[in-house]
């Protein structure tokens, strides 16, 4: 009997066998299924989470090959506050962090593991974050019981049987562990183990939560090892720029979730800046891994395959390739369920349905109303697509390369209706890092919490930097002493709001031009005003072609004010005080001359 059993287990590497058996015994499925990838595998999962209802076959002629999910009410977002990073200190952790001692945090997900997989197949799923075979790259197993996972997983990451084979018989791995459990908030916990290259999700069945390559390895745990092995994890999009005549520049940008990655790694050129004939390609919408190249440059590389996008407010116009990309071979999570077998959501195409079934399975209409009388919505704020990379019509092979994408500028921005202006240039590695660090930005749907509540979120890693922010920031310093060629640090953003709480920046493909001039000071060009927080384009330096936006508002978007900034610097004290003497001096440094340019 345990012959057959060994000889359906598609690896000779013990300790990962060994492993499985482990976890199995734990969590008691009925079976354990070792997924190979493939197409035939692919086929079986999907009509058997048809069967069960996990998933919903959408339109064969409309959405071919494309499902609908709908997540436990509970259970449609990140868990901030259950998502720990579990060090033997408490202090490498550091202070934005949850942390839990490891043999505590094993001992109480042990009890919600134990039996949790009973009558569930347990899958195991064979990772690779970055190209096979590239240094950059990390292999992870994942054990889930989800088929859903699986098959986002099989989106998301490089999955399945040449993942084995590339991990050979004693190959480096972090170990990730999920299931749905009972999917109980009281009985969920995201953990995580950098000391041990482990990953510990239970009671969720949702996104950042349970797709264990993501925000877990490509993030917390990707950060961590980036720290020892000298490189860098962070939560960027990566995309190249092409102007006729010229190579492919590339950038990345770091915003936090929700805040615009996925639409400015597709930005399609406006109508006015059409002439220019620019090309745009999407190498990554969420996580860059950065090494320094033989050449003395960052690079990057995207570790993920597919997207795990926003669906609100993502329509033909405001990002035409997101909408190319998931016509077919995706899985809709948390929307409307059109009588058609189509989907919608707030924000979609065309007119709202006269009726469906919405994210939670009831009938809908629009103009619905719960019994507060608020808006019952038709998708969840944070409903998402999962799709394939290689369907993006701006997909570029680049995205294979082993050694990655030589990048010209890193962009931080966040969701500020006030102080940052639209767009500027730190003065150098250090200040640049200096702006990185002191990022604030709106809430979002992304995470459970309150929408719109102002809080720091510096590198838009404040929920996925996986041991002491302070480290990190010293990390940071450190890479920018050994590039020979650093690229330029820029603050953007989008989200500036008038008196009458309108967006004063038209945003999405308009954003591309706030890129050209990022460019132009990439190649030393371009003028600007030395300001207090940095250099800011002349008003006008931007080529508005086409735009309708007068004067005044431009010079709203570009201003400068003090006194904000000095309120702002009173907080970011007060941020930055938490570090102790952890914290780099730079750090320090860069905001007390910030504070002296203000005051002089
Ligand atoms: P995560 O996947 O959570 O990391 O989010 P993201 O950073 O990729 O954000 P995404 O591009 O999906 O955009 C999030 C929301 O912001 C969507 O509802 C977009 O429609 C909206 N958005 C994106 N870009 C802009 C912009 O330039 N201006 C405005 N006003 N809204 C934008
Ligand atoms: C984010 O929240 O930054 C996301 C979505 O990209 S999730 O996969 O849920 O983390
Ligand atoms: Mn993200």
């Amino acid at each position: 009997m345990r012959k057959a059993v060994e000889k359906s287990v598609p690896t000779n590497h013990q300790r990962l066998v060994h492993w499985v058996e482990e976890m199995a015994k734990l969590c008691q499925p009925d079976r354990v299924i070792w997924c190979d990838g493939s197409e035939e595998e692919k086929k079986r999962l999907e009509q058997e989470a048809v069967s069960t209802g996990e998933l919903i076959e959408l339109n064969k002629e409309k959405l071919p090959g494309c499902f609908l999910h709908r997540s436990a009410h509970n259970d449609v977002a990140r868990v901030e506050g259950l998502t720990y990073i579990c060090t033997c200190k408490k202090d490498d952790a550091g202070p934005t962090n949850n942390w839990m001692a490891p043999r505590e945090a094993y001992e109480k997900a042990s009890a919600i593991f134990r039996g949790s997989m009973k009558g569930r197949a347990m899958y195991v799923v064979p990772f690779c974050m970055g190209p096979i075979g590239s240094e950059f790259s990390k292999i992870g197993i994942e054990l889930t019981d989800s088929i859903y996972v699986v098959l986002n997983m099989r989106i998301m990451t490089r999955m399945g049987q040449a993942v084995l084979d590339a991990l050979g018989s004693d190959g480096g791995f972090t170990k990730g562990l999920h299931s749905k459990a009972d999917l109980r908030m009281d009985r969920r916990f995201i953990l995580h183990f950098p000391e041990d290259s482990t990953i510990w999700s239970v009671g969720s069945g949702y996104g950042g939560n349970v797709l264990l390559g993501k925000k877990c390895l490509a993030l917390r745990i990707g950060s961590w090892l980036g720290r020892q092995e000298g490189w860098m994890a962070e939560h960027m999009l990566i995309l190249g720029i092409e102007k006729p005549g010229s190579p492919v520049k590339y950038v990345t940008a770091a915003f936090p979730s929700a805040c615009g990655k996925t639409n400015l790694a597709m930005v399609v050129p406006p109508e006015g800046l059409k002439r220019k004939g620019y090309k745009i390609w999407t190498v990554g919408d969420d996580i860059a891994w950065l090494r320094i190249g033989d050449d003395g440059r960052l690079r990057a590389v995207n570790p993920e395959s597919g997207f795990f996008g926003v669906l609100q407010g993502t329509n033909s116009k405001t990002n035409p390739i997101a909408i190319l990309t998931m016509r077919r071979n995706s899985i809709f999570t948390n929307v409307l369920l059109r009588p058609d077998g189509t989907v919608w959501w707030e924000g979609a195409d065309g007119e709202p349905p006269t009726e469906g079934i919405d994210w939670r399975g009831n009938p809908w209409r629009p103009g619905m109303k719960d019994e507060d009388g608020k808006p019952i919505f038709a998708a969840h704020p944070n409903s998402r697509f999962t799709a394939p990379i290689s369907q993006c019509p701006t997909y570029t092979d680049k995205m294979e390369d082993p050694s990655g994408v030589p990048i010209s500028a890193i962009i931080f921005g966040g969701r500020h209706a006030r102080v940052a202006p639209l767009v500027y240039e730190s003065f150098n590695w250090q200040h640049g890092v200096y702006v990185g660090a002191q990022m604030a930005s709106e809430r979002t749907a992304a995470q459970v919490g309150k929408v719109g509540e102002v809080r720091r979120d510096p590198m838009a890693m404040i929920p996925f930097c996986g041991y002491n922010m302070a480290d990190y920031w010293r990390h940071w310093l450190q890479m920018g002493r050994k590039l020979k060629y650093p690229p330029k640090i820029f603050h953007v953003n989008w989200f500036q709001t008038g008196k009458d709480g309108q967006f004063l920046w038209p945003g999405f493909r308009d954003n591309l031009r706030v890129l050209e001039w990022i460019l132009e000071r990439v190649d030393g060009e371009g003028d600007a005003d030395e300001t207090a927080v940095g250099y800011v384009p002349r008003s006008d330096r931007l080529d508005l072609t086409g735009l309708d936006l007068d004067q005044a508002s431009m010079k709203e978007l570009l201003a400068v004010d003090r006194r904000e900034w000095l309120a702002d610097l009173k907080l970011q004290e007060e941020f930055f005080a938490q570090f102790g003497d952890r914290l780099p001096q730079e750090i320090t440094d860069e905001k007390d001359n910030l504070r002296k340019r203000l005051t002089t």
